[in-house]
């Protein structure tokens, strides 16, 4: 029965570490199309190899043990345990986990701490149960007041813009993300109700847009093309549904995408 329960256990172990190691790329993240994905999938890789060599080890030994000390008919004697050693691997491990939190830092100081780039264009994103909406500035370059009482979907106006200020009036607002090619873009999170998260996968970014907070990130899109922009936090029953899409377009394509958003 140990001899079993052993060889299940090392089994189990060496066929997932085995479809880990040799997984076709398609498995994994898509290709990326921001400047933090080298950095970022490198520090995936690097975490992945560390936690997945612990974790072959950790398995392989308790396979060992299990096989080792295995019931024969001898009595079995009360252990204490050895506090050095888990003073040891405790610390071990809280080196390993804060290590390559420091270690992968500034890819999170890069996109979030440091400023965005002068000329950047912004556009906020708004999380809604279970809806994303994208408002952008207009020609004149300045978000208008948005005012909870007047945020009415029925009559197609759900930020609530307000008519008495004139930086309100050209901001268009969208239920898809449009942004140029290869120009820096800072998006500014909002929330209506609960927590969501705004995430690009391509981008390799992933933000909670919380209530009461703007929360800045910016990055620069290097491909044009349509990404999915799901909901990556639980915000409630719907949202299985909450997505959107980020469109990359040419500068051109986004002139004109603009124009027409802004026409109705
Ligand atoms: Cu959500």
């Amino acid at each position: 029965m140990a001899l079993l329960l052993a060889l299940a256990i090392a089994g189990i172990t060496l066929i997932s570490t085995y479809y880990f190691a040799f997984a076709p790329p398609e498995w994994w993240l898509p290709p990326f199309i921001s400047e933090y994905g080298a950095a970022y999938d490198r520090h995936f890789k690097l975490t992945m190899i560390i936690t997945g060599i612990i974790f072959l080890l950790s398995q392989l030994g308790l396979a060992f043990a299990v096989f080792r000390y295995r019931d024969q008919g001898g009595k079995a004697h009360y252990s204490h345990g050895n506090n050095k050693l888990e003073v040891l691997w405790s610390v071990a491990a809280g080196i390993l986990f804060v290590g390559l939190v420091l270690w992968g830092q500034h890819i999170w100081v890069s996109a979030r701490v440091q400023a965005a780039p002068a000329g950047a264009l912004q556009v906020e994103a708004w999380g809604q149960q279970f809806v994303w909406y994208f408002r952008y500035p207009g020609p004149d370059g300045v978000f208008g007041r948005t005012v909870p009482e007047l945020m009415k979907e029925s009559i197609g106006e759900p930020l609530g813009r307000d008519p008495n200020d004139p930086a309100s009036r050209d901001d268009i607002v969208m239920p898809v993300m449009a942004v140029p090619v290869n120009r820096p873009v800072e998006v500014i999170l909002r929330s209506k109700d609960v927590i969501h998260s705004f995430a690009v996968r391509e981008l390799r970014i992933k933000q909670d847009a919380v209530p009461g907070l703007e929360t800045r990130l910016h990055f620069t899109a290097s491909q044009t093309g349509r990404w999915e922009i799901p909901c990556m936090e639980l915000c409630g029953l719907g949202h299985y549904q909450m997505r959107s899409f980020l469109e990359v377009k040419s500068d051109a394509d986004f002139e004109q995408w603009l124009i027409d958003s802004a026409a109705p």
